[in-house]
């Protein structure tokens, strides 16, 4: 079943309910997805309970949605546009294998020609299954000059103790080190254990990751399943989480984000051309 609700502050959301019970949220603002729930009832990404739900004010976790630019890496505002503006619900459908499927869509506005003088027409495509979840992001230039565009799924994972919490696929794989001076770094352990603030983004990385929680005994696994070179790693750790002010001091233990994108590499779009890239993450049990 798909349908709109009033969300927090009343801002409408997308409820995808699964017939196995699974169940997933994404906000018409910054076609945000912000819930993605098991059968057995158990959410899978992180809130923060201090996050705005504010026209022009991104949501802090879930999935937020970093077109046409990635973090501070150009000159529009930390993680582009698109999150900070409404889309609407284009089309939403059950298909004949029970998977929900909801499309949703932007196309430029005064406040992003503003920023960013580029006609475009982006959409979000989720799909929940009853063990998965697949976003597909695809942007068309319909504007009459060339533009460049970097994304990133932003997504803020729930783990019950970021001490006990490890991210696998990324062995021998080079980064760029954010709190390093972005210094090219090669990934030496076969996996990543977090005791101080990790912000890196790496280079053309293996098509799946997997977020192991111990505490939980959940496996979640990232599948990078169209055109998604790049990885991001980022707990921002105690003296960053206490700078953030919709986050709560003591959250840092209780998510990690593992994103996906197409980041080191933009995309360049010529008049009429689309891109599409998508993710689909998986949870065990
Ligand atoms: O993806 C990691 C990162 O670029 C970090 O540097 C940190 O800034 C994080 O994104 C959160 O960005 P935001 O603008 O949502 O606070």
């Amino acid at each position: 079943m798909i349908n709109i609700v009033a969300g927090d502050n009343n801002l409408p959301k997308v409820v995808l309910t699964h017939a196995s019970g699974a169940s997933a949220e994404v906000y018409l603002h910054g076609a945000h997805v912000t819930s993605w729930v098991t059968a057995a009832g158990e959410e899978l990404f992180f809130i923060s309970r201090l996050s705005e739900f504010a026209p022009h004010r991104p949501i802090r976790g879930g999935i937020p949605l970093c077109w046409p630019q990635f973090s501070g890496q150009g000159p529009l505002p930390a993680h582009g546009l698109v999150r900070l503006e409404d889309w609407e619900l284009a089309s939403s459908e059950t298909r004949a294998d029970d998977s929900l499927v909801a499309t949703l869509r932007l196309s430029e506005t005064a406040a992003t020609l503003a920023l960013w003088p580029h006609p475009f027409t982006v959409e979000l495509t989720v799909t929940l299954q009853a063990t998965a979840l697949t976003v597909q992001f695809r942007a068309t230039n319909t504007s009459s000059d060339t533009f460049t565009s970097q994304l990133a799924f932003h997504s803020y994972f729930r783990v019950a103790d970021i001490n006990q919490t490890a991210v696998r696929g990324l062995h021998e794989v080079m980064y760029l080190d954010a709190m390093n001076e972005m210094k090219p770094t090669l990934e030496n352990g076969a996996e990543i254990r977090f005791a101080e603030e990790i912000d890196r983004v790496y280079l053309k990385t293996p098509d799946t990751l997997q977020i192991i929680d111990e505490a939980k005994n959940r496996t979640i696994t990232i599948e990078k399943s169209e055109d998604m070179p790049d990885a991001v790693i980022w707990n921002p750790w105690i003296a960053k989480a206490q700078r953030l002010p919709d986050y709560g001091d003591e959250e840092y233990q209780q998510m990690v984000c593992a994103e996906t994108g197409r980041i080191i590499d933009p995309v360049t779009l010529a008049p009429g051309e689309s891109w599409t890239g998508s993710t689909t993450f998986r949870v065990c049990p």
